[in-house]
């Protein structure tokens, strides 16, 4: 308030606020401006990198007139929003989506052109925001994309590392890691040095008494580090609305850097302390599901917690209103366990800083937050050893155990004698050192716990959760289908399939609901149709083709199945069931007459994907893949009809040419692994089919576009258990077709067999985890009905097309909506 302009001055600045440009004229007079006067460059000195530049700070600017008139829209109703806290947002390059997001893409296409270069090119000048792993972090940015376009209040808030995921590089057939600094040139962040808050750690609990005999906790003595919020407009598409997302960094506090040490000589170690305390925000962990519980990790939790909550609290007293209100204003939703802490932390602020009651406390914070469980995956579930905890957080580590005493009391009245319940039940898990099981303490501190698809959501409740539904009663527990936001995965990734689609569909509007995409359907017979449709899957591939030639030199043949995997590689994930199915075909081939040979349809099989730097099985699944496509790709024998390509450093912006350009993806997990999926929504979206197991969001797929229009095989996850029993306990033979496969690796076909040991052990002494030999058969079998069904173009064509007119469902926008109704209770705003 006591910043903002006296009232009779003001009309001043509106005579002069900012306006957004709406011409092409208006469009280049601003790029002009900018390279030459922001970027200091001139047109005898104009690359495409300035002139990336000068675009998107064009852009940048119509982003923030909206951005400020929504954040004084959204202060001024005063109504609820809600804070989305998510350790990732994968959000891929920006300047296209906002092109596109504006309506103004042609203007700017033909304004560049004119000033000489090509819009291509520009936008392949900007980096990849890359501050995620996977499919947990490109969530939430489709989340953010979908709340602005539906004109929710809502902020995004997470960690501005300065190194996302590694760059990925194939050095002799092995994955090498390369650090991603992606902020040299970063024109879509508004650093906020204004916005500042103190974050402590370690220090002690000191009781102390007040004047009135109240005793309260004192947490003190602890080293103080400073988080600085880094903002990021997230423009709606169509709409005025544009949301914020804040990502925090750390440095040293102004305090803590001691210029004493500075002044006497003592540089080095005064150096030290200010590493320290930016080493937090430095780095992402680059590991995809699965938890390694280092000490760093945990301080990045707190650290970005702390601060999100400081400015949700901060933003809500200057409301003025009652703490009573504190859940009518605010929902926090939890991206995994990973923000769990932000339950102690408002716990901790409202009875240590606002003197609550406990009880009356504890209430607002289970209406407040809503946690989110991404996977099952026993090995991925968050726990934090409580020694680690005691020492870094010691107000939290009383809190916690005091919470978990109050539950433990409450189930114990519920059921009585239940002492294996109550052990199991417990937030510290009696191990040595005893452990927090954070999904616990999610669940016990939220007021709605959700899976991501609906075999997901009910496996949670049948077995890690199954406890909580007893204690808590089923209605707690609910389930929101993940969902994929069309603008980004249709309209930008896929220009002339979205334009091919809204000439049939009359306009654009599909892409705000899109289960006007069954409209579709009256088409799908439709033989003029059906030749824009392949003719545009087919310059898709050839883009695609030039890309692979380009870049590994390996000729494919645009006229052959593309058939592609891409996602973290896990061996969860099967990436080494679909390798061994490729040199199954490889052995097939060898063998096969001329004559066989004619009637082959002709295959290229894409791989793409990072490991995890310290897993060792997923490293060699990458090396198996690269060694076979060197094998596979020099035999004459072979030629055109089977080529095998890794592709390198698979990202958001690969991802956006990949998924046009696939005949078949593979979505191939273990039953009951995969928690959703999002990636085989975009692949259908794009108008390619599926073969997958019967898992995750898979099954939802089947349901919307019908069992003919998909590749489902294998066991079902009620099966996992039974053979996962016999592996171990019984004797099970390996099937024939994956012995052969092994028996070649063995034999030295691909290079030293001693490096593909481990990949063969855990088929056979291992136990086969993961069921390949199990599903092998009719993952073989599928893939022929694949071949045979792709021989018929008219009916491929009919299968594809009628899958996309199905596929309104998996928008993120109704997922979106799913959360505001059900979970949140949040109302939009609209912005004039
Ligand atoms: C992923 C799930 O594996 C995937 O099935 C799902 O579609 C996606 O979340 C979005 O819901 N889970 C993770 O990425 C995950 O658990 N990551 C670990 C870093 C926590």
């Amino acid at each position: 308030i006591e910043s903002s302009i006296p009232q009779p001055l003001r009309e001043k600045w509106r005579k002069f606020a900012a306006t957004e440009f709406s011409t092409k004229d208006e469009f280049q007079k601003e790029v002009v401006k900018h390279v030459e006067t922001t970027l200091a460059r001139s047109l005898y000195n104009c690359d495409e990198l300035a002139a990336y530049s000068g675009v998107a700070l064009a852009f940048r600017d119509r982003l923030i007139i909206d951005w400020n008139k929504t954040q004084q829209a959204q202060t001024f109703v005063d109504q609820k929003r809600v804070y989305y806290l998510s350790l990732e947002f994968l959000m891929g390059r920006t300047l296209d989506n906002a092109m596109l997001n504006h309506r103004m893409k042609d203007t700017a296409v033909e304004g560049v052109s004119e000033l000489g270069f090509r819009m291509e090119d520009l936008i392949e000048q900007e980096h990849d925001a890359a501050l995620g792993n996977g499919g947990l972090g490109r969530l939430a940015a489709c989340f953010l994309d979908s709340l602005a376009s539906l004109n929710y209040p809502a902020w995004g808030y997470g960690l501005r590392y300065r190194y996302g995921i590694f760059k990925q590089e194939i050095i002799d057939g092995y994955q090498v890691e390369v650090p991603d600094y992606w902020l040299d040139f970063n024109p879509w962040e508004f650093p906020r040095h204004e916005i500042t808050v103190d974050i402590m750690f370690y220090g002690y609990v000191r009781k102390s008494t007040d004047e009135n005999g109240q005793t309260s906790h004192v947490w003190e003595g602890g080293e103080v580090v400073q988080a600085v919020a880094y903002d990021s407009p997230i423009p709606g598409f169509a709409t005025s609305t544009t949301n914020n997302l804040r990502l925090w960094s750390s440095k040293p506090s102004s305090g803590e850097f001691d210029f004493q040490k500075f002044n006497s000589g003592d540089y080095e170690s005064s150096v030290r302390d200010q590493q320290r305390a930016e080493t937090i925000s430095a780095v992402l962990y680059p590991n995809d599901n699965i938890d390694v519980g280092k000490e760093l990790r945990l301080k990045q939790q707190y650290f970005w917690v702390a601060a999100s909550l400081y400015d949700i609290v901060r933003r809500f007293k200057k409301s003025g209103r009652a703490w009573s209100e504190f859940s009518d204003q605010v929902s926090i939703q939890l991206n995994d366990t990973h923000p769990t802490l932000a339950i102690v932390e408002l716990q901790r602020i409202l009875v240590d800083k606002e003197h609550l009651e406990w009880d009356e406390a504890w209430n607002i914070v289970t209406q407040t937050f809503g946690y989110t469980n991404h996977t099952v995956l026993p090995e991925a579930l968050e726990k934090w050893s409580v020694p680690l905890v005691q020492n870094l957080l010691p107000r939290h580590l009383q809190i916690i155990y005091d919470t978990n005493l109050f539950f433990l009391q409450s189930v114990e009245r519920r059921f009585p004698k239940d002492r294996e319940l109550l052990s199991r039940v417990s937030i510290i898990e009696e191990s040595n050192p005893q452990v927090i099981r954070m999904a616990y303490l999610a669940i016990i501190g939220s007021k709605k716990v959700n899976g991501v698809a609906e075999l997901h959501s009910d496996l949670i409740k049948t077995t890690i959760f199954k406890d909580f539904v007893t204690i808590f009663g089923p209605d707690k527990f609910t389930n929101v289908t993940n969902g994929v936001t069309p603008r980004r995965w249709l309209h930008q990734a896929n220009p002339e399939l979205s334009k091919l689609i809204a000439d049939k569909l009359g306009g654009f509007t599909f892409l705000k609901d899109l289960t006007l995409l069954n409209g579709l359907e009256k088409y799908a017979d439709d033989k003029e149709f059906q030749k824009d449709w392949m003719h545009i899957k087919f310059r898709n591939k050839q883009r695609l083709a030039k890309y692979i030639k380009d870049t590994t030199g390996i000729v494919v043949n645009p006229s052959a199945l593309f058939d592609i995997q891409v996602k973290r590689i896990h061996e969860y994930k099967r990436q080494q069931m679909n390798i061994f199915g490729v040199i199954s075909r490889y052995l097939a081939i060898k063998k096969m007459t001329k004559e066989e040979k004619k009637k082959l349809v002709p295959r290229v099989s894409i791989f793409g994907g990072k490991a995890a730097p310290g897993y060792w099985m997923a490293k060699t699944i990458i090396r198996l893949v690269t060694a076979v496509s060197e094998v596979v790709n020099n035999d004459p024998d072979v030629g055109d009809l089977l080529k095998v390509v890794f592709i390198e450093d698979y990202n958001v912006s690969k991802a956006e040419f990949l998924c046009p350009a696939s005949d078949l993806s593979e979505h191939i997990s273990t039953a009951g692994t995969e928690a959703s999926g999002t990636s085989n929504m975009k692949f259908v979206l794009n108008g390619g089919l599926i073969i997958g197991t019967c898992d995750g969001a898979n099954i939802e797929i089947t349901r919307e576009i019908g069992e003919d229009r998909i590749f489902l095989f294998g066991h079902l996850a009620e099966d996992v258990d039974d053979l996962r029993h016999a592996h171990r306990f019984g004797k099970t033979e390996m099937d024939p077709a994956l012995r052969q496969v092994c028996d070649e690796i063995e034999k030295g076909t691909f290079g030293d067999p001693g490096v593909f040991s481990g990949l063969i052990h855990a088929l056979t002494d291992g136990g086969d985890y993961y069921l390949v030999s199990d599903d092998f058969a009719s993952y073989l079998a599928t893939h022929k009905l694949v071949d045979e069904a792709f021989k018929n173009e008219e009916a491929w064509a009919h299968k594809c097309i009628m899958a996309v007119s199905a596929m309104g469902f998996f928008t993120s926008d109704r997922a979106i909506l799913e959360y505001a109704e059900n979970i949140w209770n949040l109302e939009p705003v609209v912005v004039a």
